[in-house]
Parts: structure tokens; sequence; C-alpha cells
């Protein structure tokens, strides 16, 4: 209760940041999106997402921060886009973001307010949002991708339903959660499921992005599979927005 009031003066006192995550083409590592990911600072203690998503949902306050991470976002991306650098945004939602009032016009006017093209956003969305509030949730996002925003399924594979999802749904990319990719090349079964993974992804027309690659083996079995995009420490780590804009000068210039 202690954290829920702090986080509402928190937003008020405009202490989160968003730190962005590159998603890399495998093959080229060329930046094709970066994934937006909530910072809160609490004075100068940080304090992770894992402790404060939970209560901000339970409040309703992932609601607001929800939007003001989108707004934000957007603005930032559309802004890097303007410079000639053609990247997507990723941003993740919770259930309550999607089946709060007016979810879809809050998106079509953080787009239209920053210029963002709908193709240019992912919305990363896990197994688990399709239990509750299944129907709203799916109606929002079958909306919303008719507008030509892009859908994700973030941590697949962890969760019990992922192949009727893919039929629910209709999604353009999964990402394979990093539970799989840690154990490349150490786990025989881990290793194999990746690549099953990969190949069903493709075969259903997906994008396929891996997550939490940390070490050079775990990319190069990635590529040897034909996984084309990637995440994870090894790539790049999360980093500020001016991380971001040093990154965008070093990659236009080679
Ligand atoms: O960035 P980090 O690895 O600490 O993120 C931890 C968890 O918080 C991840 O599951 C991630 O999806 C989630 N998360 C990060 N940013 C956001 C956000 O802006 N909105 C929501 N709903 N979840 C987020
Ligand atoms: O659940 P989701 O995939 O949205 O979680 C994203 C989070 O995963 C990010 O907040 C980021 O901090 C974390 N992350 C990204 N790359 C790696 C990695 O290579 N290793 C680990 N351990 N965490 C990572
Ligand atoms: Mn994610
Ligand atoms: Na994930």
């Amino acid at each position: 209760l202690e954290l829920a009031a702090d986080l509402q003066r928190a937003l008020i006192d405009q202490q989160f940041a968003i730190e962005y995550q590159p998603v890399v083409d495998l093959a080229t590592s060329r930046v094709t999106a970066v994934e937006a990911l909530v910072r809160w600072w609490r004075g100068s203690v940080f304090v992770p997402p894992e402790q404060f998503l939970g209560p901000a949902e339970d409040t309703g306050l992932i609601v607001p921060l929800g939007e003001w991470i989108l707004r934000e976002a957007c603005r930032e991306v559309a802004a890097w886009r303007a410079e000639s650098w053609d990247i997507g945004l990723s941003l993740n939602l919770s259930a309550r973001q999607i089946t709060a009032p007016r979810f879809v016009e809050t998106v079509e006017e953080a787009l239209a307010e920053s210029g963002l093209p709908a193709s240019a956003l992912t919305l990363e969305v896990i197994e688990e949002m399709l239990v509750e509030d299944a129907e709203e949730t799916i109606k929002r996002l079958s909306e919303l991708r008719a507008l030509g925003v892009r859908l994700a399924i973030d941590d697949f594979g962890t969760g019990y339903a992922s192949l009727a999802f893919l039929r629910q749904l209709p999604v353009d990319m999964i990402k394979i959660d990093p539970s799989f990719v840690s154990g490349l090349g150490k786990d025989d079964t881990l290793t194999l499921l990746t690549s099953t993974i990969v190949r069903l992804g493709h075969d259903l027309g997906l994008i396929v992005v891996a997550e939490g690659i940390e070490r050079p083996e775990q990319l190069e079995l990635l590529k040897q599979m034909g996984c084309t995009r990637g995440q994870g420490f090894l790539v790049a780590r999360p980093m500020a927005a001016r991380g971001v804009d040093s990154l965008m000068r070093t990659s236009l210039t080679v």
C-alpha cells in the first residue's frame, strides 16, 4: 500500500524513465527496433520493474503510467526516424492497459501526435493475457492490428497455450523466451526446442526474435538455425535515449 501511494507520487513527480534495448538483424547487426523498458528511480534508489509493475497493475496506475510510456516512446522513436534511421518501437503491455477505456484511441492519438507510422509500432503481449478478459483483449488488439500496428507474443514458449494463441490472435512476431536461449549449446532439449520454435515461427510467416542472447555461442547457433533477429546483453544492453542517439550516429555513418 505504501508502494502504491509512492507510485502515484512518482508519476506526478516524473520519476519514471524509459530505457531502450536494441533489437538487431543477426546477419547484419543492423538495429531494426528498440524495445522500451520502464525504469523507476525512487530518489537515488532503483526499483526494478518486477517490484512495481504488479502493484501498478493492482492499483490501476499502470494505465496512466503505460500511457506516458506510450506517448514518450512514440515521440522519441519518431525523432530518431526523422534522422533517416529506419527503426521500429516495441512496447510491453499489461492486460489492464489493453482493457482500459479508450485504449485503442489512446494508441491512435500517440501515433498521430508523434507522427510515428502504425507499422513502426509493435505491441508485445504475453499468452496469459488471454485467460482473463480474453475476448475484449483480442478484440482491441485486432482493431489495432487493422490500423497497421504489429503484434508480438513476448516470452514465447513459456505459456501453456502458445499454439492456441497463435490461432486466436493475428500476430506478426514471436519473441523466444530467454529460458530457451540460455540453454543453447549446453542443453540438447532446449537447443532442439529453440530450433523447432524458429522453424515453426518462420513456417507461419512470423518474424522470430531470440531474446536474452548473452554468449557468442548462442548467437552462432541462432544464426545456424536461421533465426534472423535477436536481442540480449551480448548484442546491446538497455540504454537511455542518449545512448540510442550515439548508437544512431555510428549506425548511420558506417
Ligand atoms: O527491463 P526489465 O528486464 O527489468 O523488465 C522486467 C519486466 O518488466 C519484463 O517482463 C518487461 O516486459 C516488463 N516491462 C518493462 N517495461 C515495461 C512497460 O513499459 N510496461 C509493461 N507493462 N511491462 C514492462
Ligand atoms: O519480458 P521481457 O522480454 O519484456 O523482458 C525484457 C527484459 O529482459 C529487459 O528489461 C532486459 O533488462 C532483460 N534482458 C534483455 N536482454 C537480456 C539478457 O541478455 N540477459 C538477461 N538476463 N536479461 C536481459
Ligand atoms: Mn518484452
Ligand atoms: Na521476453
